[in-house]
Parts: structure tokens; C-alpha cells; sequence
């Protein structure tokens, strides 16, 4: 309408000047329709969603952040998307605030504000990153009370990059810090309803001082992030051979007998989140999140990885059977449950390194098991028989510190191994 009646006015004038005004009303019409084509493309694409931190933080520390993942309309770019963009990003430079901006206690204290006891959620909800606008408008729980409104699928209070603590202040202390955080090591938003139910699985001997470290790195960020979580210790009672891999089948069993999980992520103690756009959620495919690691200078040491730190949904992780129970001492475990991953076809997923980074403490290497190499060769013929369907231990002590749930497990090894 405003185009016409602009032509009509030009119309009057000199024909000379009109055919010029004809011209520059193409150039802006097709202007127009070029635009309205990017940005189209852009919502497609779905990558990077550019969004600004919260504006309750003082001004200094306002900072645009570029997150990789599934925000509003993001919502349909999928983790395989995100696994392209790790190849072209791996170097970039361009995200995010640095790790001195954000200190370990300015995280402690963002917690207050963002998160406190659990919320209610089908675990449907566990494909809400599939479609992240259906939201928010009937919130009316069955009883006519009204509940709080979806979780924003990009988590609002995210500071990028942060700077990791490797000196805690005392238990009682960290337990003080944490008001938000619910005995057994639980939190979750209040302000929203939780997109994710998530255990955290922490196989463990020994390393107290460890635990501790990453339990003060770990709630603040995962406060954030707001999911509906659950900390779960599961620590191998002796001196025997440490079996990670029966430990996280323990962690996972024992994790659904409290509540029913969407998804686990099985966390190494050593290893500390250095960004909080790393999110502990529930993956579309497994999902490999200890990408690039200090020690490792953080490169990817083999593409079939799964080590470290990993998320896997509750229904992939009955689907391949759980881990193997055979691996007694360091090493193959992991490979072990890849090559389960790739046997029931799935693959493995990761965001892109310069977000999945993690910085690992040190600690003396326990004695590799030499059987390693030779169970992973004759692993697939046990996938079925080896697993959650032959897992056998027993709970001497389970408690329920502030920080997390702590179970004590004598595991039983699996009649010998063919
Ligand atoms: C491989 C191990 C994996 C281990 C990975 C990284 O060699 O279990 O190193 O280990 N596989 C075998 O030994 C067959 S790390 O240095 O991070 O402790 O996860």
C-alpha cells in the first residue's frame, strides 16, 4: 500500500525522476525480500543463539554470549549440527568471556538466585530439546494450582567460560555456600520447571579431597544450567581392582530405584568443567562431554573416546546393557561401551571442544589391566549376557550427606569371562 501510493505521488512529477524512483523502489524491495531470506536461513541454521546474560548482574559484568545448543527456534539444530561445528570451531576465539571475569565465588553466589529444591516431570520431557517453543501456556497442574512455566531451552544465567577452583573451602563451609542445594546432593530451578531429570554418577576410592573439588565446581554450574539433579557417589568398598565400569552400572540401577531419571551423566571425579555452556543434559546420542582436557592439551586424544566424562540417556544406556563388568583395573571400559554404542547404532556426540573443556587433577595412575585389549576384542560376543543383565554387588552403606548420595558397594566379579 505505502509502496503504491509513494509511486503515485512520484507519478506527477517528471518522467525522468520517476523511472529513477522505480529503480530505487526494486532495489529496496528486493532489499526487503534478501533480508527477510537471511534471516530465515540464520533461524535454520540454529547453531549459535547470541543471547545477553542476565541483567540483574552488575553492569561490568554484562557480556554477550554465543552458546552452542538448542535455544528457542535452536531447538531443531541437533547435536550432530554441534559435532560439525566442533570441527570448524575447535580453535575459535570468538566466544564468550574469559575465565578470569567469572570467579568460582561469584558462581557460588549466582546460585542463590537461580535454583532450590526439585520440580515435577514426566520423563517425556526428555525430548523437550526437540521442541523447545512447545511451552508454557497451559500451566495448570491437576489440582487447578499453577506451575511455574518451562525452563528456557537456553539457560539464562550462563557466564561462558569459568574459572575452576581447585581448593574448596572446608565441608561445612561448601555445605553453607549451597543453601540451594537439597540433602543428597539434589537441585533444581524454582523459577521454572526442569527440561531434564539427571543423575550425576561419580564412580569412586580414595579421593576425598577430589570429591570435594568437584563437588564445589560442579553444583554451581549445573544450578545454572537449570536441571532437576541428583549427585550419586558410588564408592567400591577394599583394596581390590577398581571397576569403574560396574561402579556406574551400580550408580545407575540404584539412581532409578530412588526416581525415575531421564538421563545419566557418568562424571569422573578428577575432572572439572571449565565453561558452563557444557550442558549436563540429556543427549540425542550419546554424548561424549570431556572432549579437550588440559592434560591432553586439550586435543582429543582418538575419536572413539568415551572416557572421561559422558551423558547417556536411561533408555540407551538398558538398550546396550549397561558397561561391561569385566574390566577390572585402568583402561578399556570405555572403549568397551563405544564399541556397544556402535553395535546398536548409535553414535557418539560432543559439543565443540573450546566449550567441552575440562582441567583434570592429578593423582597417581592406578595399574592398568593387561586383559584389557584382549576383553575389548572379545567384547561384542558379551554385550548381551555382560552388563546391567549380569550385575551383582551389594549396598553396605548408603547415606544421604547435603552434597550428594553416597553409596558404599562390594561389588561380586561376573563368573569368569569367555
Ligand atoms: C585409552 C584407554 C581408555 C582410556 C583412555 C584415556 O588407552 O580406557 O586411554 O585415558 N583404553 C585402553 O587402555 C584400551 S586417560 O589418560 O584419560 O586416563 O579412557
Amino acid at each position: 500500500m505505502t509502496v503504491a501510493a509513494s509511486s503515485a505521488v512520484a507519478g506527477v512529477v517528471v518522467p525522468w525522476h520517476r523511472a529513477h524512483i522505480y529503480k530505487v523502489l526494486v532495489c529496496i524491495v528486493l532489499a526487503l525480500i534478501a533480508l527477510q531470506y537471511l534471516s530465515g536461513a540464520i533461524d535454520r541454521r540454529s547453531i549459535e543463539t547470541i543471547f545477553t546474560i542476565n541483567t540483574s548482574r552488575p553492569p561490568h559484568q554484562h557480556r554477550t554470549l554465543v552458546i552452542y545448543g538448542t535455544g528457542g527456534s535452536a531447538a531443531s539444530g541437533s547435536e550432530d549440527d554441534m559435532q560439525d561445528e566442533s570441527a570448524s570451531n575447535a580453535s575459535s576465539s570468538s566466544i564468550g568471556i574469559r575465565a578470569s571475569e567469572a570467579s568460582g565465588a561469584k558462581n557460588a553466589s549466582s546460585i542463590e538466585s537461580s535454583a532450590a529444591g526439585p520440580t515435577s516431570k514426566s520423563s517425556s520431557d526428555v525430548n523437550a530439546s526437540n521442541n523447545n517453543n512447545n511451552n508454557n501456556n497451559n500451566n495448570n497442574s491437576d489440582d487447578g494450582s499453577r506451575e511455574p512455566p518451562l525452563c528456557p531451552a537456553v539457560p539464562p544465567n550462563l557466564v561462558g567460560p569459568i574459572a575452576v577452583s581447585k581448593s574448596p573451602p572446608d565441608l561445612s563451609a561448601m555445605e553453607r555456600a549451597f543453601a540451594r542445594v537439597k540433602q543428597g546432593g539434589r537441585g533444581a530451578p524454582v523459577e521454572c520447571r526442569a527440561r531434564y531429570r539427571v543423575a550425576i554418577v561419580v564412580p569412586f576410592r580414595d579421593r576425598f579431597p577430589h570429591l570435594m573439588t568437584l563437588l564445589y565446581n560442579l553444583h554451581p554450574l549445573l544450578l545454572r544450567q537449570q536441571l532437576d539433579y541428583q549427585i550419586f557417589v558410588v564408592e567400591q568398598e577394599g583394596t581390590g581392582q577398581f571397576n569403574r565400569a560396574m561402579l556406574m552400572n551400580v550408580g545407575y540401577v540404584e539412581a532409578l530405584k530412588e526416581r525415575p531419571f531421564d538421563c545419566f551423566v557418568f562424571h569422573d571425579v578428577d575432572l572439572l568443567p571449565e565453561d558452563d555452556r557444557n550442558i549436563y543434559n540429556c543427549p540425542e546420542q550419546p554424548r561424549h562431554m570431556s572432549v579437550a582436557i588440559d592434560k591432553f592439551l586439550y586435543r582429543l586424544p582418538y575419536s572413539d573416546l568415551f572416557g572421561g566424562v559422558s551423558a547417556m540417556t536411561t533408555n540407551h544406556f538398558r538398550m546396550v546393557n549397561g558397561f561391561s563388568n569385566v574390566f577390572w583395573g585402568w583402561g578399556g571400559e570405555d572403549d568397551d561401551m563405544a564399541n556397544r554404542i556402535k553395535s546398536r547404532g548409535l553414535h557418539i556426540s560432543r559439543y565443540p571442544a573450546n566449550i567441552a573443556r575440562y582441567k583434570m587433577l592429578t593423582h597417581k595412575k592406578e595399574k592398568a589391566n593387561p586383559k584389557r585389549y584382549e576383553f575389548l576384542k572379545s567384547g561384542k560376543k558379551r554385550f548381551l549376557t555382560d552388563g546391567l543383565a549380569n550385575l551383582q554387588y551389594e549396598i553396605m552403606v548408603k547415606k544421604r550427606p547435603k552434597l550428594y548420595t553416597w553409596f558404599l558397594v562390594r561389588l561380586t566379579p561376573p563368573a569368569q569371562p569367555s
